[in-house]
C-alpha cells in the first residue's frame, strides 16, 4: 500500500521533496499540498494529482493524509509539528525543528507524553555517503583518536530574508548535528568569531561567520559558514587524528583537461550536492512509517541541535564562550541515541 503524504510548503526544498516522492521514492504518494502562495500549491497540486487546501492545519487533519511533510520557512515548523502529533500522525520536518530550543523542548514533551516517536527531522547530511565513510573510518579506530575538525559551510549566494542569526541556526544546524552524530559525542561549549565582511552581503547579514565548537572528550571543531562565497556551493569536513587525517572530497565523476588546466566540476546548490543524499533519506522514511518504526534522525536530536545554535547565538550577541547545557535524554529517545 503507498502511504499518502501531505506537503506543507512547497517552496524550494518541499518542490524536491514532492518530485522525489513522486518520481523516486518507492511506496509513497502526494496526495495534498498547501503553501501561503496558494496559487503556486494550487499549480503544484494539480500537476501531480493532488488536493490542495489552504492550511496546513485543515492538511493535516485530512483523513486521507497517513503522513506530514513540513517544509515551510523556519518559525512555522514547530507548530505543525504538535499538530501533527496531535493527530497522531507521522511528521517529517524540515530542519531546524524549531528556531529557539524550547520550541524543540515542546515538541519532545508532547512526544514523551504520547509515548511513541512520531518526528523525524531533515538532517539529510546523515545520509551522505561521504559522511558515512567518514565515520567508517572514525569508528575504524585505524586513524586512532579523533583531535580536530576543520570544516567549510559555502552557499553561492543568500537571499535578502536570510539574516545574521540564520548562519547558526538555518545553515550550521546541519553541521552542528552530522558532526555530533559523526563523533559519538555532544558539544559542551561554542564560540563565535565575526571575521571580515564580504562585499556580496547585505546590511541585515554578517557573512562569513567562524563557530568554534568543542565536545565532551574536548575535540575542537572550527566550521567557516559563507553563504555568498560566490563560487560553488562547497561543503569541507577534514577530520585530524592522531595518526592520519580523513576528510570529504565533492562528489565528482568527470574533470576536463584543456588549454593547459585541469578542472572538475563543482555543485552549485545544496539540490545538487545532496541529491543522492535526500533520496535515501526519503526513501527510509517512508520505509519505516510503513513499518511502524522510525530510526531516523528523532526530535531529540532536533533539540540538542536547537540548544546548541541557541547557545552558538548567545556566544555571536556577546562574544564570549557560551557553555552548553541540555535536559536529560528521555527513556523514548536512549535507544535510537548517537552516543554509544
Ligand atoms: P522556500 O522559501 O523556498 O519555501 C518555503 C515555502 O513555505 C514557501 O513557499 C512559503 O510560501 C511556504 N510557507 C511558509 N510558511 C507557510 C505556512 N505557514 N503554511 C504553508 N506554507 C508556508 O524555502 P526552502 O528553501 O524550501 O526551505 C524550506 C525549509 O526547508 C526551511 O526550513 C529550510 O531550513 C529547509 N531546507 C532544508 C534544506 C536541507 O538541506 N535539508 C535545504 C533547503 C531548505
Ligand atoms: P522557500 O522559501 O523556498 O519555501 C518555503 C515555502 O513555505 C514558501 O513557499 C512559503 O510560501 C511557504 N510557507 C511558509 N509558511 C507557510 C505556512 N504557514 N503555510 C503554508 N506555507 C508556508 O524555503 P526553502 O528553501 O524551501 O526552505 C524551506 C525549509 O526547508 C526551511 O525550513 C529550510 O530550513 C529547509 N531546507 C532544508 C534543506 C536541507 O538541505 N535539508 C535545504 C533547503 C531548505
Ligand atoms: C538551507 O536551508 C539548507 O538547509 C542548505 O542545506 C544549506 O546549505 C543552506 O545554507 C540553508 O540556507
Amino acid at each position: 500500500m503507498e502511504l499518502k503524504i501531505g506537503v506543507i510548503g512547497t517552496g524550494a526544498i518541499g518542490q524536491d521533496h514532492i518530485r522525489r516522492f513522486t518520481n523516486k521514492v518507492k511506496g509513497a504518494k502526494v496526495v495534498a499540498v498547501t503553501d501561503l502562495n496558494a496559487e503556486r500549491a494550487e499549480q503544484i497540486a494539480q500537476e501531480v494529482g493532488a488536493k490542495f487546501v489552504r492550511t496546513g492545519e485543515e492538511l493535516i487533519s485530512l483523513p486521507e493524509v497517513d503522513a506530514v511533510v513540513v517544509t515551510s520557512w523556519d518559525p512555522t515548523h514547530e507548530k505543525y509539528v504538535l499538530e501533527a502529533i496531535n493527530h497522531n500522525k507521522y511528521v517529517f520536518c524540515e530542519k531546524p525543528l524549531a528556531v529557539e530550543a524550547e520550541g524543540c523542548k515542546r515538541i519532545v514533551d508532547t512526544e514523551v507524553k504520547l509515548g511513541k516517536r512520531l518526528v523525524q527531522v531533515g538532517f539529510m547530511r546523515r545520509y551522505d555517503r561521504g559522511y558515512m565513510e567518514l565515520k567508517e573510518m572514525i569508528d575504524s579506530g585505524k586513524l586512532g583518536e579523533v583531535l580536530m575538525l576543520h570544516c567549510a559551510h559555502r552557499n553561492v549566494s543568500s537571499g535578502e530574508n536570510y539574516d545574521t542569526p540564520m548562519a547558526i541556526v538555518n545553515s550550521a544546524v546541519h553541521e552542528i548535528d552530522v558532526l555530533r552524530w559523526l563523533l559519538n559525542e555532544d558539544y559542551v561549549a561554542v564560540q563565535v568569531i565575526m571575521p571580515k565582511r564580504t562585499s556580496h552581503t547585505h546590511e541585515k547579514l554578517h557573512d562569513p561567520q567562524i563557530l568554534i565548537l568543542e565536545t565532551e572528550s574536548g575535540i575542537h571543531i572550527d566550521v567557516e559558514i559563507f553563504v555568498n562565497c560566490n563560487y560553488g556551493y562547497d561543503i569541507k569536513c577534514e577530520v585530524v587524528c592522531v595518526d592520519g587525517m580523513v576528510s570529504l572530497s565533492n562528489p565528482s565523476y568527470s574533470s576536463v583537461r584543456t588549454a593547459g588546466k585541469d578542472y572538475t566540476g563543482i555543485p552549485m546548490d545544496w539540490e545538487q550536492r545532496f541529491e543522492a543524499a535526500y533520496e535515501q533519506e526519503l526513501q527510509l522514511w517512508v520505509d519505516s512509517v510503513k513499518a511502524d518504526d522510525l530510526n531516523g534522525p528523532t526530535a531529540w536530536d532536533g533539540y540538542v541541535a536547537s540548544v546548541t545554535t541557541t547557545a552558538g547565538t548567545l556566544a555571536r550577541e556577546t562574544g564570549k564562550r557560551v557553555e552548553i547545557k541540555m535536559d536529560d535524554c528521555p527513556d523514548l529517545y536512549k535507544s535510537n541515541l548517537v552516543k554509544v
